[in-house]
């Protein structure tokens, strides 16, 4: 009945569960081909195990590998020889338990959601993109087949490894530096050099360094928030920890917590992915004079989940 201003619901129709990933059309994605020109690939995900420990948030923790039973053995070098007598070979089988958001992952549209009206009873109740209940899950994206064109803005190579809220001034400012251009469908790529520490520390990350280093976009600054509005991108990602500086600016009550997760997730129906690794396919690209690359990354097909872990990859 009802969308939050600066909302795009219903724009894609009442049912639309993908949001932005719309804009991924054919022709875009032939579009983005067109930047595939040597060949090489990048992986951009960390180890999943990775930060290591739960020092960046106490509640998210790595994931956990058990064997499987078979037979009433572990499936660990399990010989086949106990399942036809005098069978030559063995198997092993295994189980992991993940918490979708620790390590390189997408935010579903289902990860940040907010109270509004959306039904126009006068009563506020908890609604995500597009006014769902329950909100789009990973399923959307995993069918959506995710490819498009990747546009890198290297915050790292302007700021280093300071902790930064980017403001639009900031942001236009690099774009600018770098000959970044942004049209409308592409997969805007965020390189602050977060993930590299992480690789840096090797599993054991020292707390201060992961709460005070590395840029992030300033969410308390509107015009910033109306450039990836108007932007018509498809999609962020990052190698932080939010992609907007983290912890966010404290705004007053009856404001969202997550300024940019709430327009991106909630209003507009744009993924975030987090915790990407970048440090390579960035420095590529800044050798080769590029900022563009064709990128493939869909998150496991886990339906009903709010987040998930991804292995995307750069072509170049
Ligand atoms: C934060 O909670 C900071 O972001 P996310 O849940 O998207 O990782």
């Amino acid at each position: 009945m009802k969308r939050p201003p600066g909302s795009n619901w219903g724009d894609y129709g009442v049912d639309d569960r993908i949001g932005r990933l719309n804009e991924l059309t054919s022709e875009r994605v032939v579009r983005a081909a067109a930047e595939i020109r040597t060949g090489q690939r990048f992986c951009l995900s960390l180890p999943l195990d990775y930060p290591g420990g739960n020092v960046v948030f106490p509640f998210r923790l790595p994931p956990e590998r058990k064997v499987v039973d078979r037979m009433g053995a572990l499936a660990s070098d399990f010989p086949f020889s106990r399942v036809r007598d005098g069978a030559t070979g063995v198997v092993n089988d295994d189980i992991v338990t993940l918490w979708t958001q620790y390590s390189t992952q997408w935010d579903a549209l289902a990860h940040v959601g907010s109270q509004f009206d959306a039904n126009g009873d006068g009563e506020a109740e908890v609604v995500y993109y597009n006014g769902h209940y329950p909100g789009p899950d990973v399923d959307g994206m995993a069918t959506a087949g995710l490819q498009g064109r990747g546009v890198m803005v290297d915050l790292h190579r302007k700021y280093g490894h300071a902790k930064i809220a980017v403001d639009y001034a900031m942001f236009e400012e690099v774009m600018r530096e770098q000959n970044v251009v942004v049209e409308p469908g592409d997969i805007l790529t965020l390189r602050t050099g977060w993930a590299q520490l992480l690789v840096d520390m090797q599993g054991r990350p020292d707390k201060d360094v992961v709460h005070n280093s590395g840029a992030g976009l300033d969410s308390s600054d509107s015009k910033l928030l109306q450039w990836v509005a108007e932007s018509g991108i498809a999609a962020i990602v990052a190698d932080n920890l939010a992609v907007e500086a983290y912890p966010p600016k404290a705004g007053g009550a009856g404001t969202p917590f997550l300024p940019l997760h709430e327009l991106c997730l909630f209003k507009l129906g744009i993924n975030l992915g987090e915790m990407w690794y970048l440090t390579e396919l960035a420095a590529w690209l800044q050798k080769n004079e590029r900022t563009r690359f064709f990128l493939t990354a869909p998150p496991l097909r886990l339906r009903g989940h709010v987040g998930s872990p991804v292995t995307p990859i750069a072509t170049v």
